[in-house]
């Protein structure tokens, strides 16, 4: 690497070997091989459409949709909602691999079809959700377009905001300025572009609510006040506008029953497992 002083490097002298070989790290359970690592074939409920995942922000996008389909009266949108432990390996087991060989949640299966389709990516479940009902997805072609556009950034930016800021901000075992500094000015320059674009909107497409602004609340409004504690350290009050579209957003019940599903949280205040919409009535929303 021109002009690097080893001495410099973490932990200091480290120069990377000629090839890599793997050490497992505390707390990431990957490896550098996909695939599963034991049997387990995946519960069955009785609704047409099966999800297994976790209420991360990823895994809140799909649930956020689904019950805005069952609150806007679509029916055949029922569905079962089983935790995966992302923590204790579940993603590996070879039932949920057989949906998902990328062992990531959320994960899909749409069994109405013959056969069931399998799902995963939460973009791609977006988009075939609001595909199947005609939902939450302008018709029209510019606005369509737009909600594509915005949909396929969140997929490819938010892995900068989880990945690299959120990594090396609140979870990575050592604080490296280096990271922390590349990963924070990314992250504010995508808040940023998504505030000055809601500057003059209600929604990331103009006036209609659609799956665009489900997947990216969970990402970039939620990071404004709980995720990572970073509020402060991201100087949250720059973006008043993504702030108001947030809390508009926060507020719909049905957003407020998707965020959490299949999220552990202390007893009475989340829903591990989610079968019927009566699962909600003991909580307190
Ligand atoms: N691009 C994927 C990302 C999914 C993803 O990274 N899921 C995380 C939780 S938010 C996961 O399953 N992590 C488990 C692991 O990395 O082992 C999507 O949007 O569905």
């Amino acid at each position: 690497m021109p002009g690097n002083d080893a001495s410099l490097n973490q932990p200091p002298g480290y120069v990377p070997p000629a090839i890599w070989s793997w050490k497992p790290q505390s707390g990431n359970l990957n490896r550098p091989v996909s695939g599963a690592t034991h049997d387990k074939v995946l519960p069955v409920g009785k609704h047409p459409l099966q999800l297994y995942s976790m209420g991360t922000p990823n895994g809140a996008k799909v649930t956020i949709l689904l019950e805005e389909l069952l609150a806007a009266g679509h029916a055949g949108a029922e569905y079962d909602a089983w935790l995966i432990r992302i923590g204790e390996g579940d993603q590996f087991g070879s039932g949920f691999v057989a949906i998902n060989p990328n062992s990531k949640i959320p994960a899909l299966v749409d069994r109405s079809t013959d056969p069931p389709t399998h799902l995963f990516e939460s973009g791609s479940i977006l988009f075939y959700l609001a595909e199947k009902f005609g939902a939450f997805l302008p018709t029209e072609h510019y606005r369509r377009a737009e909600t594509m556009n915005w949909l396929m950034w969140q997929m490819g930016s938010a892995p900068f905001v989880g990945g690299g800021f959120g990594h090396f901000y609140a979870y990575a075992p050592i604080k490296i300025e280096y990271a922390i500094d590349r990963y924070t000015m990314e992250t504010k320059r995508q808040l940023h572009v998504l505030d000055t674009h809601l500057a003059d909107r209600r929604f990331i497409v103009g006036d209609e609510y659609t799956i665009a602004d489900m997947a990216i609340f969970p990402w970039y409004g939620a990071i404004l006040t709980s995720t990572y504690n970073a509020a402060e350290f991201l100087s949250a009050h720059e973006y008043p506008n993504l702030r108001r579209w947030a809390d508009r957003i926060a507020a719909r019940d049905a957003v407020r029953r998707g965020r959490i599903v299949n999220r552990p949280g202390p007893e009475g205040t989340t829903l591990l497992e989610r079968h019927a919409a009566a699962d909600f009535d003991a909580l307190n929303l």
